[in-house]
């Protein structure tokens, strides 16, 4: 038995020796010390040796055990502290390397133009103002000068929710609503969203935005006007720009009048971006109509005031000389990152 015991403990302690992996020694562990295991079955012949020499056989066991388990836990601590050290080794960070790109998205060109247009006029004293997109006809047409049958009407055809609500063809009806709270004076641009009833083409959406403003106060005149937009314009597009006003109508103003712009490309002297002009058409402006004042609740006697409006996706196109409108709406990741 004595034997016996000795060779059972030599050869657990060879193949302990030899177990270059956790899971193999746990398999010697079961082989040698589980239910089924070589020592195990030492113990369960107990009861064929004689009782005289239980006692010593027992306290050989035991001992067996105890060696087997301690070199069992040594080898365990050493092969757990290797494998911890090839995982540190196969882990190494490379402070080197270049560090991961976080995606961040960017401003769309029309952002872009917005956020410089209101900077421009925020910096003159103006308010930035917004309304619903989805609006009454009446504040969209009637306070505008456009009654029924108006051929203005026509052009600015849009979509209807129903006889009395429209989808917004102009921001001029946010101008309209703070009017008619009374508060004056009145120093805002209307950014916002609208819609027309047109055909997509290179310079037509269904869908575009406008920025107006208004401005309203006593002794407000047409030099007022002028001297705002030729400010804005020269911020917008660089301090050498002139600008030239063309009479117009509006149905909302009087006298109205288009403004264009000195080429800023060849400074006037007519080139491609131009058409061979010198000038661009930017915007459109005018006095606002004093049937629009009496009608939004202002006294055009001790009141007047002036009104423009320009296209914020005209701005962006001009601005970052971009030939497509259709461009601006396609979200082409490669075309938006250029700006
Ligand atoms: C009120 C009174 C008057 C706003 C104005 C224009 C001239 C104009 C166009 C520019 C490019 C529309 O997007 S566009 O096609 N707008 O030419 N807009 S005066 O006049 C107002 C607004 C509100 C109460």
């Amino acid at each position: 038995m004595k034997e016996k015991l000795r060779a059972i403990r030599e050869n657990a302690l060879k193949q302990i020796e030899n177990s270059d992996a956790l899971e193999k020694l746990n398999e010697v562990r079961v082989n040698f010390l589980g239910k089924k295991g070589e020592l195990t079955s030492v113990l369960k012949s107990m009861k064929d040796v004689a009782p005289e020499d239980r006692p010593m056989v027992g306290q050989l066991v035991n001992e067996t055990r105890e060696a087997i388990e301690k070199i069992l836990e040594e080898t365990k601590k050493k092969l757990e502290a290797a494998a911890r050290e090839a995982q540190l080794k196969s882990e190494v960070i490379d402070v080197t390397l270049p560090a991961k790109k976080n995606n961040v998205g960017h401003r769309h060109p029309n952002t872009i133009a917005q956020e410089e247009v209101e900077r421009i006029f925020i910096g003159m004293g103006y308010e930035v103002m917004e309304g619903p997109e989805v609006e009454y006809d009446l504040y969209n047409f009637e306070k505008l000068n456009i009654p029924a049958n108006h051929p203005a009407k026509d052009e600015q055809d849009t979509f209807y929710i129903n006889k009395e609500i429209v989808l917004r063809t102009q921001t001029s009806p946010v101008q309209a609503r703070v009017m008619e709270q009374g508060k004056l004076p009145i120093r805002m641009i209307a950014p916002g969203r609208v819609f027309r009833a047109d055909e997509v083409d290179a310079t037509h959406s269904p869908s575009f935005h406008q920025i107006e403003g208004l401005v309203i106060d006593k002794n407000v005149t047409f030099a007022d006007l002028k001297g705002t937009l030729e400010v804005f314009v020269k911020e917008l597009f660089g301090e050498a720009t002139k600008i030239k006003f063309r009479p117009h109508h509006f149905p909302f103003t009087e006298p109205s009048a288009e403004v264009d712009v000195s080429c800023f490309k060849c400074g006037g002297k007519g080139c491609r971006f131009c058409k061979g002009e010198g000038w661009i058409e930017i915007l459109g402006c005018g006095m606002v109509h004093p049937h629009v004042l009496e009608m939004c609740g202002i006294d055009p006697e001790e009141y007047s005031g002036f009104a423009f409006g320009v296209g914020l996706e005209r701005i962006a196109l001009l601005k970052y000389e971009i030939d497509d409108m259709r461009l601006l709406y396609e979200n082409d990741i490669r075309f938006l990152k250029q700006f």
